[in-house]
């Protein structure tokens, strides 16, 4: 079972982001997961995850990402085919009411069994919702993209999107314990 995990670098005035301090823990939980940092940029990010994925050929695809305004974990069910940057990437790119990909579909569904995840980590005492709406940055771009890549090349691959809260809403220890339990639950859906 190969599992490839994905971050993002800072932007938006932080330093740090939730998503890449939490990546770095579960790293040393589970050091054979694969793992890759992507950077807040609308053209390396992409190219980034496919060079990942044809290195890797995972199995599954975990990205993650923080999103500020929320205590709780968000799993992203959605990806649309939309760029609408609230705020410019590190290259200064910032797309507004434009499509991803105008030839392909308005929305993609992620491929992870999100409901377990959550029923899991609710079990396991985390705050943790089902989102469609994974905001018009980012997060939602590398999701629509990397499903694409998945369903086109990795076909028997799954892929999903969760949003850790800021690590001031959400320690991080307490974010990887959560991602510990997602990913174990990815590997046992995989393997069952
Ligand atoms: N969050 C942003 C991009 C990178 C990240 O961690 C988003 O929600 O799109």
């Amino acid at each position: 079972m190969k599992l490839l995990v994905t971050a993002f670098g800072p932007f938006g005035g932080r330093s740090r982001n939730a998503s890449s301090l939490a990546l770095a823990g579960l790293k040393q939980r589970l050091p054979w997961l694969n793992t890759r940092i992507l950077p807040v940029d609308s053209v390396v990010a992409p190219r980034r995850m496919s060079r990942a994925l044809r290195e890797v050929r995972p199995d599954a695809v975990l990205m993650l990402g923080e999103a500020g305004g929320s205590g709780a974990i968000r799993l992203e069910t959605l990806a649309w085919n939309e760029l609408d940057f609230r705020m410019p990437d590190s290259a200064g790119r910032q797309p507004q009411g434009l499509c991803i990909d105008p030839s392909a579909a308005q929305s993609i569904a992620s491929t992870l069994p999100s409901g377990e995840i959550r029923a899991c980590l609710l079990e396991c005492g985390h705050a943790c919702e089902i989102s469609s709406d994974p905001g018009r940055y980012l997060c939602n771009q590398i999701l629509f993209h990397t499903l694409r890549v998945v369903e086109k090349h990795h076909p028997h691959a799954k892929a999903g999107f969760i949003h850790l809260p800021l690590e001031s809403d959400y320690p991080t220890t307490r974010a990887v314990d959560a991602l510990a339990r997602a990913v174990a639950l990815i590997v046992r859906c995989r393997e069952a």
